[in-house]
């Protein structure tokens, strides 16, 4: 698709209808050309009976800054009609955004069952990416290291996609950020992962301001196979004057980590 006005898009010829309790996934593949000083955008949008556009979900979106030596790139978004309860179709939207030329390929429009647990995380499943990017989630580490974060879609334990983070590194952390403790709660965090070199622990950390109180770790997964990780709880006795908690999954040594389905939330302690 090539665009020489500030902004064109494609909009794929399927309308599919929507089903009570899904939740709505859209993926597909970019190439942006060299010389575009475009982004390319992928969205899902919602219809009434009439075809009206009613909103989006929010887009995946790969910025004319993005790397490109690796050519094709995956856009995918996910999201549910909850906030615009008059729809009954769903449609996937791809667009240029600024002047370029954007190549598509393998659009693909899916329905999955809607998750009805709570969550704090924003990309729990790894659902929401553009290109190597995964929005919500932030890789850290101390030094300059051999490390990738990719989506991977053939290895998935929910949904229809993972993310494989590989490399070598003496540490590094897959951030999912920071959430406001708040008195009176425990906080769970619990997540699935598959080790093809290596391993790694899902971990809460708790922090006074900038001052470290107390880690809780996961023990590794096993090798080569999809595994739930022990939930972890969190009380108030452990974490007492903590006013913040980070989310994160720590790797080290030569890895190749596949996670998904995370999940973090919190509930009254119990007997407060
Ligand atoms: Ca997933």
């Amino acid at each position: 698709m090539a665009a020489e006005v500030p902004w064109a898009s494609v909009i794929m010829p399927s309308q599919q209808p929507l089903a009570p309790g899904t939740r709505q996934a859209g993926r597909g593949w970019a190439k942006v050309a060299g010389e575009t000083s475009g982004e390319a955008v992928l969205r899902i949008d919602y219809l009434d009976e009439n075809g009206k556009f009613l909103g989006q979900a929010l887009p995946a979106i790969l910025p004319a800054n993005a790397e490109r030596g690796d050519g094709w790139k995956l856009l995918a978004v996910e999201g549910t009609a909850d906030l615009y309860p008059k729809a009954t179709s769903f449609q996937l939207v791809a667009a240029v955004r600024g002047g370029g030329t954007v190549y598509w390929d393998d659009f693909d429009l899916k329905a999955f069952p809607e998750s009805t647990v709570p969550n704090l995380l924003k990309n729990p499943g790894f659902e929401w990416v553009a290109g190597d990017k995964f929005p919500g989630w932030n890789l850290f580490t101390t030094e300059a290291q051999r490390m990738a974060l990719r989506p991977a879609v053939q290895q998935v334990h929910d949904g229809w996609i993972s993310v494989q983070l590989t490399g070598e590194a003496k540490a590094a952390v897959l951030s999912a950020g920071r959430f406001p403790v708040e008195a009176g709660r425990n906080y769970h965090l619990e997540g699935w992962h598959r080790a093809l070199q290596g391993g790694g622990r899902f971990k809460l950390v708790f922090w006074n301001g900038s001052e470290h109180v107390v880690t809780l770790r996961t023990t590794a997964p096993a090798a080569n196979t999809w595994s739930k990780c022990e939930t972890l709880v969190a009380t108030p006795v452990q974490f007492s004057k903590a006013t913040h908690v980070t989310v994160e999954y720590e790797v080290n040594g030569v890895f190749d980590v596949l996670l998904d389905a995370v999940r973090f939330w919190s509930e009254p302690t119990p007997g407060q």
